[in-house]
């Protein structure tokens, strides 16, 4: 009878083993990020892109922060695809800018991203080149070969080992088990409580 109890504890370790790298891989986005763009006259970024083209590359989700540092009033105004149109119909565009003044876009869309002052036109361009988010893999122990199971989509989606399970010791209060984890463990301890005094329910099947 301890032989199927233990079986019991056995396997619901090992769901909660499985479910618990997924249940961490929940808040993986990083931290979304705001990136600074200082707007001179006349230019992005600083002086020496007076006539050039600015890059910022940031990643999805993240903001740009524009803000006129110079003394003439200045705009972000998003073009089309290199810079054709400009402006494009329907982009961001932040009106007239007087010194300092700021304009603010997140980009949660990768992509490239052209804009320019619309009172300077070519003299002042820039472009914000927005990098897809990658989520975060959360490092493991090298899994046991799984049958079936070599088809996993991405390189993130790694199966713990059961040894990794804080089946004891952990403390039910302890910040960094989740919920399930918890719950699970606290039920194998109620089995094996049962196992050693005797549960009669069990023992009469
Ligand atoms: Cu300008």
């Amino acid at each position: 009878m301890r032989t199927v109890l233990f079986a019991a504890i056995a396997t619901l370790i090992g769901v909660v083993g499985s479910a618990v790298p997924v249940l961490e891989r929940g808040p993986v986005a990083g931290a979304q990020t705001t990136a600074t763009v200082s707007i001179g006259d006349n230019w992005f970024c600083n002086a020496s892109y007076a006539d050039g083209v600015c890059d910022t590359s940031i990643t999805a989700g993240d903001t740009v922060l524009w803000t006129n540092n110079g003394t003439l009033p200045h705009t972000v105004t998003e073009c089309g695809p290199a810079f054709t149109p400009c402006p494009q119909s329907g982009g961001f565009d932040s009106g007239t800018l007087t010194n300092g003044q700021t304009f603010s876009r997140a980009f949660p869309t990768p992509g490239t991203y052209e804009y320019w002052c619309s009172i300077h036109g070519n003299a002042m361009r820039g472009r914000v080149i927005v990098a897809a988010a990658q989520q975060t893999p959360i490092p493991t122990p090298a899994a046991p070969a799984s049958p079936g199971g070599t088809a996993s989509p991405t390189p993130t989606r790694t199966v713990a080992a059961p040894a990794a399970v804080p089946g004891t010791g952990g403390s039910p209060t302890d910040g960094g088990i989740s919920t399930p984890a918890i719950l699970a463990i606290v039920a194998a301890a109620l089995l094996i409580a049962c196992a050693g005094g005797g549960l009669s329910v069990l023992r009469r099947r």
